[in-house]
């Protein structure tokens, strides 16, 4: 017989106690720029409301961060998506986007921007998914060029992605 997966995930603001354990899902992911253990218990205290995790039970599977850019109150920068090895293509990045959007307190982001680096396909997937379902634009364009990074990194290039306007939404 054949079984399937019936693991289910929930999703929610993250808080301070969380930091930690997204420290080691980004470590974990492999391809992401790797911060600070501090800059996660920031980003989980600071910009909660911004951020979003995806639970299987306690276990942290996916993490999203994000904030309000400073210099355009309707633009929600994400800055890093991460989803655990045995959880990927089961649509988690894409539910943490939606979750974060429809929050009560993020109606007014009407555009989303993220870097993202050429070869990362999930993440041009889930912006440019988002663009289409919005029925919208995705502009890419160079941004944080290789030259940026110090040379000892060998970094790849960033895109700068930004998606808008989005349909109003209203909040849960
Ligand atoms: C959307 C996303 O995950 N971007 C990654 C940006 C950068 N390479 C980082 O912070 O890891």
């Amino acid at each position: 017989m054949k079984l399937y997966e019936t693991e289910c995930f929930s999703l929610r603001t993250p808080d301070i106690s969380d930091g930690s354990a997204v420290w080691q899902l980004i470590r974990d992911a492999g391809s992401l720029d790797l911060n600070s253990p501090y800059c996660y218990i920031m980003l989980c205290d600071i910009y909660r409301e911004t951020c979003a995790v995806a639970c299987s039970g306690t276990d942290i599977q996916g993490f999203m961060s994000g904030y309000r850019c400073p210099d355009k109150e309707d633009t929600l920068f994400v800055w890093q998506v991460a989803v655990s090895e045995k959880s990927r293509g089961r649509g988690i990045a894409k539910a943490m986007l939606q979750e974060l959007l429809n929050r009560k307190g993020n109606e007014h982001i009407r555009y989303v921007e993220a870097t993202i680096a050429p070869d990362n396909i999930p993440s041009r997937r889930l912006f440019t998914g988002l663009a289409a379902e919005h029925g919208t634009e995705c502009k890419v364009a160079e941004h944080y060029g290789k030259h940026l990074f110090p040379e000892w990194m060998n970094h790849e290039p960033e895109l700068l992605f930004r998606i808008g306007p989005l349909r109003k939404r209203h909040h849960h």
